[in-house]
């Protein structure tokens, strides 16, 4: 690798032909990295799932500052195998069972690689027609898949946007209905307002509401508990809400989860939907994991309910073929979004905006400017279909439901939490410790399982702690993954289990 080297500067920048983008040497290079990455496919089971590389590892081995001279395409790819690759975690692996998916697919790539190879920055509709449009039918297209109300789609008077993550649609949505509420009560009355959630609603959450300038106290993760599932109660939403109304507080807004991260618990969208409306509140739905289920007839009752929230949201790159990130979301009211997004800078303005006949996503989200995110949802819908991904979705649900009837057969395993979706949470009980003393606590126990588990490298899962509890999370959806992997999960599990409770 070549270092800063003052001593070869080129003698006049002028000769110096170097072109960036040359259509001969993008079309070579394209070819190389391509066959690169089918043989990291092709081989990627040889890798350790979890990387095991110690922090700073990279710091050893790369040089301390750019190279001063070009180097090739083909040297810096074996710096990438040697150095790069050991520092992955390989979540395209099909032995990746941890935290949720980030199901890849060929279609999800080459779509992500139009859209990179156009680069286009799509801010407004004329900054690229093409990139809006598409953007609008494909989540139209999605929104109708997953049958959402006919309001939340463009057809309907709503509309569907692509962000990031889930984060980014929940401070968007936040912020709507804050300015919306403001404007009615007086912006100085912001520390009134009250965010309402479950323990279990994922943390972005929080860090939404403290970037809205929600007073962190006004904050209510409302306690869930293991014989209700950890679904929020309608019950504890409704008295949650009465103390603070009672105290001079103003409800502003909820978040419903379906398909929580710790355990994939489902709110009672319809019944929490009914609590927010006696009380004006804004009901976002987060199905960030789960909603991708919901394209599957028996699965869609999960989203019942979903037509008395405002917003929805589901992330298309965790189990949905589609590369990160593609949050997609969906509202009810854009104008709500608008009023709290928009702004109207002089060096923005044109005619088709005037005309108020199109879309101007910058209006949508936090930043101004945007990728094509729609391309690559709409290579992988078309290249699919809706039929092939209802099978992938429904294999992989199958998938496991073959590792919850392996635990079942094993007495020193238990699941913690039902399954409704492809994840497994489970742990092996208090009672098959035994009067072995080597452990405080089963939480200790299965924490260490966990931990020597992923150091195997032979597969990679997660946890979570649930009311206390320590559990092992097994989720499925990883787009290599087979029965063939799933059975041999298992086996891990139990031999790392036998060496524990053995000794
Ligand atoms: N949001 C996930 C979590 O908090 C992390 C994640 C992100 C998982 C992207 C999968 C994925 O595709 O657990």
């Amino acid at each position: 690798m070549g270092t800063i080297n003052d001593n070869h500067e080129p003698e006049n920048i002028f000769t110096n032909t170097m072109n960036p983008l040359d259509p001969e040497e993008f079309r070579r290079q394209g070819h190389i990295i391509i066959d690169f990455l089918a043989d990291y496919y092709q081989n990627i089971e040889n890798y350790p799932v979890q990387s095991q590389v110690q922090p700073g590892y990279l710091r050893k081995r790369l040089p301390e500052s750019a190279p001063y001279n070009p180097e090739s395409i083909e040297t810096i790819l074996q710096d990438v195998q040697t150095d790069i690759i050991p520092g992955l975690t390989h979540w395209q692996s099909p032995n990746y069972f941890a935290y949720f998916p980030s199901s890849g697919s060929i279609s999800g790539f080459l779509g992500e690689m139009l859209s990179t190879g156009f680069n286009v920055v799509g801010f407004n509709w004329i900054a690229s027609p093409a990139a809006t449009e598409l953007e609008n039918i494909v989540m139209d297209w999605l929104g109708k898949m997953l049958t959402l109300p006919k309001s939340f789609l463009f057809s309907g008077g709503g509309g569907g946007v692509m962000q990031g993550t889930t984060c980014e649609a929940m401070l968007c949505t936040l912020t709507a209905a804050r300015d919306q509420t403001l404007s009615r009560i007086g912006r100085e009355s912001i520390g009134k307002l009250v965010v309402y959630a479950s323990d279990q609603t994922h943390f972005a959450l929080k860090k939404a509401s403290q970037i809205a300038g929600i007073n962190p106290m006004n904050f209510r993760a409302i306690t869930t508990t293991k014989s209700t599932a950890f679904e929020l109660s309608p019950e504890a939403l409704r008295s949650a809400i009465l103390s603070d109304v009672e105290a001079g507080l103003v409800p502003l807004f909820l978040c419903a989860t379906v398909g929580t991260t710790s355990s994939t618990a489902v709110d009672p969208l319809g019944p929490l939907c009914d609590v927010a409306k006696d009380y004006g509140i804004w009901v976002h739905v987060d199905a960030a994991y789960a909603g991708s289920a919901c394209i599957c007839p028996e699965f869609r009752h999960f989203i019942d309910g979903v037509e008395g929230a405002n917003s929805f949201s589901l992330n298309a790159h965790k189990w949905f073929f589609t590369t990160l990130d593609c949050c997609c979301l969906w509202v009810k009211d854009p104008n709500a979004l608008i009023k709290a997004l928009s702004t109207d800078p002089e060096c923005l303005r044109n005619k088709a905006t005037e005309s108020k006949q199109v879309v101007d996503y910058k209006d949508w989200q936090i930043a101004l400017s945007r990728r094509f995110r729609a391309m690559k949802l709409w290579l992988v819908l078309r290249t699919y279909g809706i039929s092939n991904l209802r099978n992938l979705i429904r294999s992989h649900v199958n998938m496991a439901k073959h590792f919850e009837e392996l635990i079942g057969m094993d007495k020193r395993f238990e699941v913690m939490a039902p399954r409704h979706f492809a994840m497994v949470c489970f742990r092996v009980s208090a009672s098959a410790m035994g009067k072995d003393e080597k452990y405080c606590s089963s939480n200790e126990l299965n924490g260490k399982l966990l931990e020597s588990i992923n150091a195997s490298g032979r597969v990679y899962m997660s946890h979570a702690v649930i009311g206390g509890v320590y559990v092992i999370r097994f989720a499925v959806g990883a787009t290599l993954t087979n029965y063939g992997h799933v059975t041999m999960a298992w086996k891990v599990v139990q031999e790392h289990a036998d060496a524990m409770l053995m000794c």
